[in-house]
């Protein structure tokens, strides 16, 4: 099969692109490179088919959509934060730019787009752990931007016969995360902290909780989504149906690093949300998700990861 994985040179998007292509599927990737880097692609450069350009440009993606049977459009402005300072610049990506691909994924006749959504979606509401029935209620422009775009994706569906899934990831995290900004991961930036004999900072009271979930569970879920007949229009949670606060990731990495994190305890950050769970059983039960690889499992690969490119 052949697959469009927009940002494909960033976190989720190369470690997708690597199961793709060990499934020996035909992968072209377009990335603007303002968060992937080309590096992140090393091991499987000479197998894909790599555009640099952005979804902003209407001529690009059309041209990236022609010939795929799937789209993986997981190109965006990631960060929360990032979206409270410049909300523009974010819809501009996250909201235009999928609408583009929406498009451009239309006129090409792709068999499904899956859109990389966000729990984020759901807001900052009591309910745990969050299910797919709960109305939507976002707190961010970042968390705005996702919803608009799985309601875009839901009015193709039935306007126009594209078939789309929304995949709502929960607080992903594994190697390849770029650590670089303040608007990273937290556990890319605790990691690197930690092995660096840094202090993490901690926006907060460090009680918050987040249903962290490797990486490698979310890129199975994408391939099940394109693959699984009969789901599209359909949003699903993605997470590891746990949820983990931040003081008790720095105890565990604490422990691998043999020495304690002295974390800095700063005010708590505009937009952040306070608890996150996710129930994932909808997504178990429509393609047969299950994440491989717990909580506790992924974080020491990641750390080990992070260790190795010291
Ligand atoms: C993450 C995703 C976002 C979205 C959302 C869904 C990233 C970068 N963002 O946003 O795309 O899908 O999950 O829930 O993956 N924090 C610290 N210290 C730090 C950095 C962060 O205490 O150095 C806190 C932060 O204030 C927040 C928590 O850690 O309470 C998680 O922050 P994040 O930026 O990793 O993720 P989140 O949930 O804002």
């Amino acid at each position: 099969m052949r697959y469009l994985v927009t940002g494909g040179g960033g976190f989720i998007g190369s470690n997708t692109v690597d199961e793709l292509v060990r499934r020996g599927h035909s992968v072209t990737v377009l990335d603007d490179l303002s968060a992937g880097n080309e590096a992140n692609l090393a091991t499987v450069r000479e197998q894909i088919t790599f555009i640099r350009g952005t979804i902003t440009d209407r001529e690009i993606i059309e041209k990236a959509c022609r010939g795929a049977d799937y789209v993986l459009h997981l190109a965006a402005r990631t960060s929360v934060p990032r979206s409270v300072k410049q909300p523009l610049e974010t819809n501009q990506i996250n909201v235009d730019g999928t609408l583009n691909v929406l498009i451009a994924a239309r006129d090409a006749g792709v068999r499904r787009v899956v859109f990389a959504s966000s729990s984020s979606i759901y807001g900052d509401t009591p309910t745990l752990p969050k299910h797919e029935g709960m109305p939507p209620a976002p707190i961010s422009p970042y968390g705005v931007s996702k919803l608009v775009g799985e309601l875009y994706g839901r009015v193709f569906h039935r306007t126009y016969g594209l078939d789309f899934v929304a995949l709502r990831y929960f607080n992903v995290f594994g190697p390849r995360q770029d650590p670089g900004s303040p608007y990273s991961g937290v556990l890319s930036r605790f990691i690197t902290a930690m092995r660096d004999g840094g202090q993490p900072s901690i926006f907060g009271d460090g009680e918050q909780s987040r249903d962290f979930t490797f990486v490698q569970n979310v890129v199975t879920a994408n391939l099940q989504a394109c693959e699984t007949p009969g789901i599209g229009g359909r949003a699903f949670n993605l997470g590891t149906g746990g949820r983990y606060t931040l003081n008790y990731t720095l105890q565990l990495l604490e422990g691998f690093a043999g020495r304690p994190a002295k974390a800095k305890y700063g005010p708590q950050r505009e937009g952040d949300i306070r608890d996150s769970q996710a129930d994932i059983s909808l997504a178990a039960q429509a393609f047969g998700y299950q994440p491989q690889i717990n909580f506790e499992d992924g974080l020491r690969r990641t750390w080990d990861w992070y260790c190795s490119q010291r």
